[in-house]
C-alpha cells in the first residue's frame, strides 16, 4: 500500500492577493488565537516576525543594548555573540515537560501526563499579565522546506528576543511561512514566556490533540525554541501517527562513494551522543583520496514518510544546528568549527583573554567562565558542558543542497546507537525490519548533561525519543512496525556503539571521521556486496569485510569491538524484555515475539547427550 503525500488544495485567489491584501486577510483563526493571546498575557507592544534580515539585526542590536547578548570579538568572529543564561536554566527539563491528552493512557508511561483541563489552567495562571510592559513577538514558522509538502508549520509567541533570534536561525520563519499557513488554515500553536526563571514556576505543556504547546519559565533551547523539540517531534510524532509518517530524533547524512553514488543514512542517537558529529564527518584520509565526500542534510530531526516508489524519503524540518559546543574542535569536527566561525549565537561558553569564544576541547586559554565569573578550574568547567551554538546550516562547509529539496532524500539505512561503555558492538545489522524496530526499541544510553538530572546513567531511550515520543511508547512501536507492508522497500536497519571503552576506560573505538569505515559496511550491506557475519543478536561485519587501512587499531581492540558475549547478551536480552513488559498491554505481540526470538537465538537447547 502506498501513502500519499496529504495535498492541500490552494485557492488560486489566496495566490493572486498582493502581500498588503493578503496582511488584511490573515486567517481569522490566527488573528484570533493572538488577539485571545494577547488578551490573557496583555503586551505593551505586539510585533509580528516578517523574518528579515534587518529585523534580525535590530533584535541583535536591542539584546546587545541590555545586555542580553555580549559581543565577541568581530575581527576572528565577525557577526558573533554570547548569551549566558541564567545558571539555572541551561538544559532541558524532563521532570517539567509533559504530554497532555485526554486519556493519561494516551501519554505512556514513557510520559509525565496532566489532564488537559487542569494542564490549561495552570499555565494560563502563570501567563497571566506575563508580558506587561513587554513586547510580544508572534513568530509565523515552516519546519522543513517552504514549498514541501512534507513540511508543516507553526506559530510561536514569545516575550523573548533570544527566542526569536534562535528560531530565525533554526526554521525558516516569516513572511514566507505565514503566507503558507494562510494558504493551508492549519498551524501549531506555541505560546511562550520567559516569566521568572524560576524552576518552581517552570513548565513545558503539550496538547497533542489540541496541535498546541504552552511553555513558562525557560529560555533554553529545546524548553524555548517551540518549532524543535517541542513541535518537531512531541506534537509532529502524534501528526505523523495520525497520517502514516516518522518525526524522528536523527541526523540525516550523505555518503557520495567514488562513483558518485550518494546514499543517505538516517541516525538516531541521545542527545549530545554524536548525531552533529556524524552528519558532518570528514572522511578518513585514504577515503578522501578515493574521492568520497560526506553531505550534510540534517544533525538533529529527520521527517520521513513512504514514497511512491515505497521507499522512505526523509527532510530535515530545521534550518539551523543547534549544537553542543564542548568537544567541538579542528579535530573532531573541522566542519562545525569552521560552521561557526562567523554569524552564531554562542550559549554558555567561556571567553578568552581577546574576547573569543571558548570551550573544553578547543585550544587556547579561557579567562572568563560561561557565568561571567573569572575562570577558576574549582568551579568546574569553564564552558558549561551543555553550551551552544546556533548557526545556519548553510554556513556548513557540507552543506547538501538537498536539504531544500521539497521530496526529500531516500534513505538506504536507518542506524541507532548510544554511549553502551560495554557489551554492544561497534556495528551490527538486523536481520529485518522487525528486528530493527526491537533493535530501536531496546536502545540505551548514558545520560548527558543536554538535559538537567545525573550524568553517566545508563538508562533505555527508544530510538532516542524517550524524551521526545509525544505518545505511548507501545503504540509508537506499533507505528514503526506498520510501515513494513506490501510495495515498501524499506532502508536496512543497524545499531552502532561508538563509545565502548576498554578496562582503562578509554574508548576503543576513535570515532568521528573514523566512524565513515562503519557507514562504508552498511551501505555494502544494502548493495548485497559483503556477507556480513550473522550471529543470535544481528550481522556483525565479517573478517576483511571493514576497511581499516591507515587506522591505528591493534587486533584485540578490534576483536573486543566485535565480539558477542553469550552471557552478557542473554542478561541484556533479558533486561529489554523486562523494560518493554512495562509498555503492556499496548505492547506490540510481533515486538514481544521478536524479543523472545533473540533470547531463545542465545539460549539454544542443550546438546543430546551422544546415545551409547
Ligand atoms: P544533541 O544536539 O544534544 O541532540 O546532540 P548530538 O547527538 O548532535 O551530539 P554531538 O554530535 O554534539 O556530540 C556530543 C558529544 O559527543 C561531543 O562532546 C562529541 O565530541 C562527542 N562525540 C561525538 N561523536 C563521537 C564519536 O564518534 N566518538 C566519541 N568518543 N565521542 C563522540
Ligand atoms: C537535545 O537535547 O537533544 C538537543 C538540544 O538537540 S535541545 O534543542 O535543547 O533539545
Ligand atoms: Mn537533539
Amino acid at each position: 500500500m502506498q501513502c500519499q503525500y496529504a495535498q492541500t488544495t490552494v485557492p488560486a485567489l489566496l495566490f493572486a492577493k498582493t502581500s498588503e491584501d493578503t496582511m488584511a486577510s490573515t486567517l481569522e483563526a490566527l488573528e484570533r488565537w493572538v488577539d485571545e493571546v494577547a488578551a490573557l498575557v496583555r503586551p505593551a507592544k505586539i510585533h509580528w516576525c516578517d523574518g528579515s534580515e534587518a529585523e534580525y539585526q535590530a533584535l541583535l542590536g536591542d539584546m546587545l543594548a541590555d545586555g542580553t547578548l555580549v559581543e565577541l570579538n568581530q575581527q576572528t568572529h565577525p557577526g558573533c555573540y554570547l548569551h549566558r543564561s541564567h545558571p539555572s536554566d541551561v538544559a532541558r527539563v524532563e521532570h517539567l515537560t509533559l504530554v497532555c491528552h485526554p486519556d493519561e493512557i494516551d501519554a505512556g508511561p514513557n510520559n509525565h501526563w496532566m489532564d488537559p483541563a487542569a494542564a490549561h489552567a495552570k499555565m494560563d495562571a502563570l501567563f497571566d499579565g506575563c508580558m506587561e510592559g513587554r513586547t510580544m513577538y508572534v513568530i509565523p514558522y515552516c519546519m522543513g522546506p517552504i514549498a514541501s509538502p512534507l513540511s508543516r508549520c507553526g506559530v510561536e509567541i514569545t516575550d523573548n528576543p533570544y527566542v526569536v533570534a534562535n528560531m530565525k536561525i533554526m526554521t525558516r520563519m516569516g513572511d514566507a511561512a505565514r503566507e503558507r499557513i494562510e494558504r493551508e488554515g492549519d498551524f501549531v500553536r506555541g505560546l511562550h514566556s520567559t516569566g521568572e526563571l524560576d524552576p518552581e514556576r517552570r513548565f513545558i505543556m503539550h496538547f497533542p490533540a489540541e496541535r498546541t504547546i504552552k511553555s513558562y519559565g525557560s529560555g533554553y533551547g529545546g524548553n524555548a525554541l517551540l518549532g524543535k523539540k517541542c513541535h518537531a517531534l512531541r506534537i509532529a510524532s502524534n501528526q505523523a501517527r495520525d497520517e502514516g509518517w516518522l518525526a524522528e530524533h536523527m541526523l540525516i547524512v550523505g555518503i557520495e562513494n567514488p562513483q558518485g553514488e550518494t546514499h543517505y543514512i538516517a541516525a538516531a542517537f541521545p542527545s549530545a551522543c554524536g548525531k552533529t558529529n556524524l552528519a558532518m564527518l570528514i572522511p578518513p584520509e585514504g577515503y578522501r583520496q578515493d574521492g568520497w565526500k560526506v553531505w550534510t542534510v540534517g544533525d538533529d530531526i529527520c521527517w520521513m514518510r513512504p514514497g511512491a516508489d515505497g521507499r522512505l524519503y526523509a527532510i530535515n524540518p530545521e534550518a539551523g544546528f543547534f549544537g553542543v559546543a564542548p568537544g567541538t574542535s579542528g579535530d573532531t569536527n573541522p566542519n562545525a568549527l569552521a560552521s561557526i566561525s562567523h554569524d552564531t549565537i554562542f550559549t554558555n561558553v567561556a571567553v578568552t583573554a581577546d574576547n573569543q569564544p571558548w570551550w573544553e576541547g578547543l585550544p587556547g586559554t579561557p579567562v572568563t567562565d560561561w557565568q561571567g565569573r573569572p575562570c577558576d578550574p574549582a568551579n568546574g568547567p569553564a564552558a558549561h558542558p551543555n553550551s551552544r551554538f546556533t548557526v545556519s546550516a548553510r554556513q556548513c562547509p557540507t552543506w547538501s543542497e538537498k536539504a531544500e529539496d521539497a521530496q526529500g532524500v531516500p534513505i538506504t539505512a536507518i542506524v541507532f546507537g548510544g554511549r553502551r561503555p560495554s557489551l554492544l558492538p561497534l556495528v551490527m545489522e538486523a536481520r529485518n525490519w522487525t528486528h530493527g524496530v526491537l533493535m530501536g526499541a531496546a536502545m540505551g544510553s548514558e545520560t548527558t548533561a543536554a538535559a538537567t538530572g545525573a550524568v553517566g546513567v545508563l538508562r533505555r531511550d527508544p530510538m532516542a525519543m524517550k524524551p521526545f515520543c509525544g505518545y505511548h511508547y507501545g503504540d509508537y512501536f506499533r507505528h514503526w512496525l506498520s510501515f513494513d507492508r506490501p510495495g515498501a522497500k524499506l532502508p536496512k536497519v543497524f545499531h552502532v556503539n561508538w563509545f565502548r571503552k576498554d578496562g582503562n576506560g578509554r574508548f576503543l573505538w576513535p570515532g568521528y571521521g573514523e566512524n565513515l569505515r562503519v557507514l562504508e559496511w552498511m551501505i555494502a550491506r544494502a548493495q548485497g556486496t559483503v556477507p556480513g557475519r550473522e550471529t543470535p543478536v544481528g550481522i556483525l561485519p565479517g573478517a576483511g569485510e571493514l576497511r581499516l587501512d591507515g587506522l591505528d587499531l591493534g587486533r584485540a581492540a578490534l576483536d573486543e569491538l566485535l565480539a558477542v558475549d553469550p552471557a552478557g547478551w542473554q542478561a541484556e536480552i533479558a533486561a529489554i524484555g523486562e523494560y518493554l513488559e512495562g509498555y503492556a498491554p499496548r505492547l506490540p505481540p510481533a515486538l514481544h515475539a521478536e524479543q523472545q526470538r533473540v533470547a531463545a537465538a542465545l539460549n539454544p537447547p542443550p546438546l543430546q547427550a551422544a546415545a551409547g
